[in-house]
């Protein structure tokens, strides 16, 4: 029986060992240059971050975002899969390895970046979102208080969920919360009178209010609930993979930083080729320095980002610009340098 027991424990001994060394060894950022595929996980059904268009292409922000990954880590910013993903699906998707990252209006919280939660890794914040609520202006309501009583739609394994709940208790207001599985869902019960507002983050109401047959029949309210610091995620046992697009993002904000766009990338890499002195610019377009390679990265990489989806200023008008389907004004989400909140440390 010792005898048993010892080779079971000799077993998983072996067994976790060998696990362990795959893990440390084998990132996911190999095996989506392996594959030479993205798999990049999304919501689908949001206009402005990612909704499926009448052509069968993904478009928005959040798709944007997995092009520029793409673009970064194979050179070929058409080289993913979408996989569309319910709020309750998404995380154990990473999890499971379904998918190689999150592009999917998801909030940046400790509880599912500590290995203790979910066990997550955030990349850096592409949209700084707050939960708001929305109701028919026939309504008459037009604060908190007035939904005392009331049901309120709200989608289930969300943020938005617990905030509510926090936000209503607080000032004593009892209310009932109609919990749907995705926004589909909640616009739907929402629409149909089954609550009388309905909650989300402020873009998703933005978004689902600009696809209403008569969007000017609603409004939503002027409280802002909570922080919602939207960001792509993977999972967090991978600080390779981690690493590779926490720079992606941030070479998105350095070219807006530095006035660096689609149009006059190659014009940039002239500049800096021909000007030993632009030590920075070389360094960022990895003409000096060897940075992309620290990151499992082409020197390159900033390059070929650029090129695919120009710069994180040029992704924010095309699909929330005042020309967009889905216009929302960029207050938090300009530059740290034009009064909003996006930075990027230094490519050193
Ligand atoms: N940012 C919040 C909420 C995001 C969210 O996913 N909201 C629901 C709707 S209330 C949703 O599923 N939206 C998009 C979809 O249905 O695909 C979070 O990370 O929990």
């Amino acid at each position: 029986m010792r005898k048993l027991l010892s080779g079971i424990a000799f077993l998983s001994l072996l067994i976790t060992g060998c696990s362990n060394s795959y893990q440390k060894d084998t990132s996911r950022l190999d095996l989506i240059k392996k594959r030479g595929e993205l798999i990049c996980g999304v919501s689908g059904k949001i206009p402005g971050f990612s909704f499926l268009g009448i052509n069968g292409e993904y478009k928005g922000l959040d798709v944007d975002i997995c092009k520029s990954f793409a673009a970064g880590i194979l050179g070929d910013s058409n080289k993913i899969q979408y996989r569309p993903l319910t709020a309750a699906e998404r995380f154990t998707a990473i999890k499971t390895g379904e998918i190689d990252i999150l592009s999917r209006n998801t909030t940046f919280t400790l509880s599912r970046d500590s290995s203790g939660g979910n066990g997550l890794s955030f990349a850096p914040v592409v949209f700084y979102d707050g939960q708001g609520l929305m109701v028919k202006k026939e309504s008459n309501i037009s604060n908190i208080e007035d939904l005392q009583n009331k049901s309120i739609c709200v989608g289930s394994g969300t943020t938005t969920e617990q905030n509510i709940n926090d936000v209503f208790e607080s000032k004593s207001l009892p209310y009932t919360p109609i919990k749907y599985q995705d926004l589909n869902q909640v616009i739907a019960g929402y629409l149909q009178g089954r609550c009388s507002a309905m909650t989300s983050d402020r873009s998703q109401l933005a978004a689902a209010r600009s696809g209403f047959k008569n969007p000017e029949e609603h409004i939503i309210l002027k409280n802002v609930l909570s922080k919602e610091p939207l960001s792509p995620a993977s999972d967090g046992a991978d600080n390779k993979l981690a690493d590779a697009l926490r720079w992606i993002i941030f070479t998105l904000i350095t070219a807006e930083e530095e006035g660096i766009t689609k149009g006059n990338i190659d014009e940039k890499v002239k500049l800096a080729k021909n000007n030993p002195q632009l030590k920075s610019l070389r360094r960022f377009l990895g003409v000096d320095g060897g940075l992309g390679e620290k990151i499992g990265l082409r020197n390159d990489f900033t390059i070929n980002v650029i090129k695919a989806t120009g710069n994180y200023g040029e992704i924010y008008e095309r699909n929330l610009g005042e020309d967009s389907d889905v216009p929302i004004p960029r207050e938090l989400n300009q530059l740290f340098k034009n009064g909003g909140l996006h930075f990027s440390p230094p490519f050193n």
